[in-house]
């Protein structure tokens, strides 16, 4: 697969203003440049880490720096020549100082399982690795707060949550490699969202180290606290531009005693939508997950990936949805899963389902769902998004698209967080191929802001769209945003060329 699209992507935008009056920015290819202001690592450099980590957590060797440079998707590719493991606040703290004397740009790196390259330099910026900062800390044993180092990863906090009657509020298809650090930086969503919300309800506290080495810790751990700016917010979501998360406080709800997952096969949209209303109103406080995926996201997975089953293999329809309900009564609550689906079925809104027997056929259900992306991975290059919509809109989108690359020989894939009006758009090709990206952008930003969408739900804007942080926040947001960055890193360097977009002035 080529890796050549980093200049390309990393471009820069001018701005026009839409009939709206709304200021939108265009693609001109003209690359992103290494800043000048950074310094250039150097074997002084090398020994200071050295002294602060011991031989141990300075990583020099190529195989380690080859796989710490290159993103999950094989689509940005960068060149530092540097990997660092704290295992401490104070040794992160320690470096911080260092690379903010020095000018050294930063990266920081949690399980590199983000999709939009912000976890990945573009340059020779040193990466900063929360490998060896994996200890869960504490869990109060009656209101479910979790604490734990930035490395712990989303695996390792869900089955230690679990040991103890709780569940961790958050779960993805990359729950195996994920980081605290990274899904709190990131503001992950996934298929959790649903039942227990955003990170920035979930997040209780947070120890983060700034540029310059300042420790900020407000590790409570109780869900109230009303003593002024709640500044930890502004790290969630922050994609590592702020500071480094080094430990996390999460609220975990108990794990539910009763839980049911049903697969269900729709023709249309409409009915997908309806059955969406529906399942809110019906399911009410049991309906914790509502998930789609088409019928090219099906068959695309299916053929690359050889464990996954079809649970409905004699059903031709368009549209699959996995509906989980978690209660506390497994009686009342599968009578109300079937009442709901029985009544669905009569009126012809679902065409077939199915509800999962034991935990193996549920696991069967979310391995189907969560492997869409690694299936994508397998196909080939992958044009990637992750868009808010309003649900009318949300596949209107992905027919839209089909129609206007439908003389490219591309897979045009649409599943997502239907519960959340979060759509997955992914266009397959075997290659990346210039024409076909800027067919797709910056269409497909342009039409989800016109539709009062954003051009990011869940994966942030990384290195992939930084100048398009416009489509989906005000000049004077995005000003405020700039002024916050130079307040917490006026060096800018953390996590340079990320989710910012160049400054105009
Ligand atoms: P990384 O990829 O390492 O980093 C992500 C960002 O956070 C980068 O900008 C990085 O610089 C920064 N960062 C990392 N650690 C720190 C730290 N300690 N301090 C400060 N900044 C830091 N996302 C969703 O929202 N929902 C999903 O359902 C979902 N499913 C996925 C399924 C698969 C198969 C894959 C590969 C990815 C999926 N993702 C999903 C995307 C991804 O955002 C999440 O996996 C996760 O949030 C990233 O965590 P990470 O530890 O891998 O972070
Ligand atoms: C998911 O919901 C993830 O499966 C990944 O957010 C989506 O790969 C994608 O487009
Ligand atoms: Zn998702």
């Amino acid at each position: 697969m080529s890796l050549g699209w980093t200049g390309i992507l990393a471009s820069h935008c001018k701005l026009v203003q839409s009939q709206s009056g709304r200021s939108f920015c265009r693609w001109i290819s003209s690359a992103v440049q290494r800043g000048s202001n950074y310094a250039e690592l150097n074997q002084a450099d090398v020994a200071a880490f050295t002294d602060i980590l011991g031989s141990g957590g300075v990583v020099q060797d190529e195989t380690a720096l080859d796989a710490a440079n290159e993103d999950w998707m094989g689509k940005y590719k960068g060149n530092s020549k540097l990997l660092l493991r704290p295992k401490t606040t104070q040794q992160t703290s320690d470096i911080l100082k260092h690379c903010n004397d020095r000018r050294l740009a930063v990266v920081p790196q949690g399980g590199n399982s983000g999709l939009v390259g912000g976890s990945v330099p573009l340059f020779d910026e040193v990466i900063v690795s929360f490998a060896s900062m994996k200890r869960i800390l504490s869990l109060d044993k009656v209101n479910g707060a979790l604490t734990c180092q930035a490395g712990s990863t989303l695996q390792e906090l869900d089955d230690h949550a679990r040991e103890h009657g709780f569940l961790m509020p958050l779960d993805l298809g990359a729950k195996g490699s994920c980081q605290a650090g990274g899904f709190v930086s990131t503001n992950a969503g996934g298929l959790r969202f649903l039942r227990y919300g955003s990170l920035h309800g979930s997040v209780l506290g947070l120890e983060a180290v700034l540029a310059d080495g300042t420790i900020l810790n407000s590790m409570q751990t109780l869900p109230k606290d009303n003593t002024g700016y709640d500044l930890k917010q502004l790290f969630i979501g922050a994609e590592g531009t702020l500071g480094l998360i080094t430990a996390v406080a999460i609220r975990c709800p108990f794990a539910s005693t009763s839980t049911n997952l049903a697969y269900l096969a729709c023709e249309s949209y409409e009915a997908v939508t309806e059955v969406y209303r529906r399942a809110r109103r019906e399911l009410g406080e049991i309906l914790s997950a509502f998930e789609f995926l088409d019928r090219q996201a099906l068959e695309l997975t299916k053929q690359h990936l050889e464990n996954v089953k079809d649970p409905l293999p004699s059903t031709n329809t368009q549209f699959y949805l996995v509906v989980e309900t978690s209660g506390s009564n497994a009686e009342h609550d599968m009578a109300k899963l079937e009442g709901f689906l029985t009544d669905a079925m009569e009126e012809g809104l679902i065409a077939d389902g199915t509800i999962a027997q034991d935990t193996g056929q549920a696991q069967g259900i979310w391995g189907l769902r969560e492997g869409i992306s690694v299936a994508l991975r397998h196909a080939g290059a992958t044009y990637k998004y992750d868009l808010s919509l309003p649900p009318p809109a949300l596949y209107t989108m992905v027919e839209v698209m089909r129609q206007r690359l439908s003389h490219h020989d591309v897979r045009v894939v649409g599943y997502g967080h239907l519960g959340d009006s979060n759509l997955h758009l992914n266009i397959s090709s075997a290659d990346w191929k210039e024409e076909v990206r800027k067919e797709i952008e910056p269409f497909v930003y342009e039409w989800t802001a016109e539709h009062g969408g954003s051009i990011s739900a869940e994966h942030g804007l990384g290195q992939m769209k930084p100048e398009c942080i416009r489509y989906s926040k005000s000049p004077e947001m995005v000003g405020m945003m700039h002024r916050v960055k130079d307040l917490f890193d006026p060096n800018h360097i953390l996590n340079p060329y990320k989710l910012l977009p160049q400054r105009t002035q």
